[in-house]
């Protein structure tokens, strides 16, 4: 097992690895811009290093700062989180050759599915169903047509390169073609600095389901269920739950049975997730995410699996500590994400949290890194807490969502727990009736 890990990331992503590491009894490392020197995770950390001013640019983003870093404080791994480099399959590659093990998949799997075609190639190689659309890239408005007629309207345009829905048009029908292609490809060309776009046939209204796999370097690869994270706004997401209220288990163990699959054709390893646009009772492959997720913990509470203690020990060596047949979906979780945004318009609140008290009791988890008297800089995300609640079924984890949501006490700032109240009073979200678009479709009713 390591014995010292750096742990590449900030705020309530890297207290939860340091927190991994702790239970293991690894030493960890935290690294920090200059304003981040009083987080929560450098405080708890065995030793920190200041990797660079504020803008993640010049700090969380910065390989050779965080390099520097590594071989400054001897460690044997380094963890990524979410975001910043965690899918950076340059950096990946970069810390291996400095004998620091990268808790992740390799960057020969990292960069198959940073590239959007080839991903959907590959997947659809093994077995996983995709969206009806263009072989590869599409090239001229002309052909865009001929494809269309092919798998009737509506269709999408995406980025080849792309990621959270920028570079996407839609186009109705064949007059809307060749502004709907133009528009794709500019968006693209302004956001990824690659104008290639692909299409398929357009969804209307699916929901968003992922499958949480895990795979050891020794061929055993296991799914842990799915999670539902349709509601969500401007491609954040802001509630997820496990199972989704969509699903049977039937459909569940078809799908997690042919994930598996190609998982292990694949050759992957580490955690990993296979987000999936789900209508009419049929899964099309979206997207392949090669890290942990913010979400792992709605998985982690109907499984009892510690998924980052799994990554940890899969990443120096050890055997999956569990089969398939061990894996049982326990009753039901839901993950809140309270932001320091206004609850209305979602615009970011950083500021001083003047007072603080979080929700206990059972089945109840806070995921944090805010304390009374932090303050939230404007630098970064505006995650503030990740309340996940646990319960027997459904019902009464909706309702022990309602009874914490009424505990949580933040000010100084503006939060989405005034909205998370809402939510769990709606009749559509008591239902589960709902896909990736209710929320914006009904914020202002709610
Ligand atoms: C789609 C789609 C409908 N049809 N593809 C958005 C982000 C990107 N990763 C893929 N996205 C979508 N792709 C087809 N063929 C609708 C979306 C989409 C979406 C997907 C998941 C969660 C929220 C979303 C919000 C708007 C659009």
């Amino acid at each position: 097992m390591f014995k010292k890990i750096l742990i590449a990331n900030r705020g309530d992503i890297a207290v939860r690895v340091l927190r991994a590491c702790k239970e293991i009894g690894i030493s960890t490392v935290a690294v920090h811009s200059e304003i981040d020197s009083n987080l929560m995770n450098v405080l708890l950390a065995d030793e920190s290093v200041c990797i660079g001013p504020n803008r993640a640019m010049d700090s969380y983003l910065n390989i050779s700062a965080i390099l520097s870093a590594a071989e400054l404080t001897r460690v044997d791994a380094l963890h990524p989180g979410v975001g910043f480099l965690s899918e950076n399959s340059k950096f990946a590659k970069i810390v291996g050759e400095h004998n620091v093990k990268f808790i992740g998949p390799s960057p020969e799997h990292i960069s198959m599915m940073g590239d959007k075609i080839i991903a959907k190639k590959t997947i659809f190689e093994f077995g996983i169903p995709i969206i009806p659309g263009s072989k590869g890239e599409v090239i001229s408005v002309q052909q865009s047509i001929e494809i269309a007629k092919d798998i009737g309207y509506p269709v999408i345009f995406k980025a080849t390169n792309g990621g959270g829905g920028k570079g996407m048009k839609i186009a109705n029908n064949e007059d809307e073609i060749a502004n709907a292609f133009s528009m794709a490809k500019g968006e693209a060309k302004t956001n990824f600095n690659d104008d290639n776009v692909y299409m398929e046939k357009y969804l209307a209204n699916p929901r968003h389901i992922e499958i949480q796999i895990i795979a050891d370097n020794y061929g055993n690869v296991v799914y842990l269920g799915e999670r539902d994270c349709s509601i969500q706004r401007n491609h954040q997401k802001l509630l997820e739950e496990s199972p989704s209220p969509a699903l049977s288990k039937k459909d569940r163990e078809k799908i997690g049975k042919i994930v598996v699959n190609a998982i292990s054709k694949m050759g992957y390893v580490g955690v990993g997730t296979i987000e999936f646009l789900y209508e009419n009772n049929e899964f099309f492959f979206m997207e392949m995410n090669t890290r942990i997720q913010v979400e792992h913990s709605v998985t982690e509470m109907v499984t009892g699996i510690d998924i980052v203690k799994e990554q940890i020990r899969i990443a120096a060596g050890e055997k999956l500590s569990f089969s398939q047949s061990d894996v049982k979906i326990n009753g039901h979780a839901i993950e809140f994400r309270i932001n320091a945004e206004d609850p209305q318009t979602f615009i970011p609140t950083p500021g001083m949290i003047t007072e603080l008290y979080f929700p206990g009791g059972i089945g109840v988890r806070i995921d944090s890194h805010v304390y009374r008297g932090y303050k939230i800089p404007q630098y970064y995300d505006s995650l503030v807490a990740k309340l996940i609640v646990h319960g027997k079924d459904r019902e009464e984890c909706l309702a022990r969502g309602e009874r914490a949501l009424s505990e949580i006490v933040i000010e100084g700032i503006s939060t989405t727990t005034e909205l998370h109240k809402k939510l769990v009073q709606n009749k559509e979200v008591i239902n589960g009736d709902y896909n990736i678009h209710w929320l914006e479709r009904n914020l202002k009713n709610l």
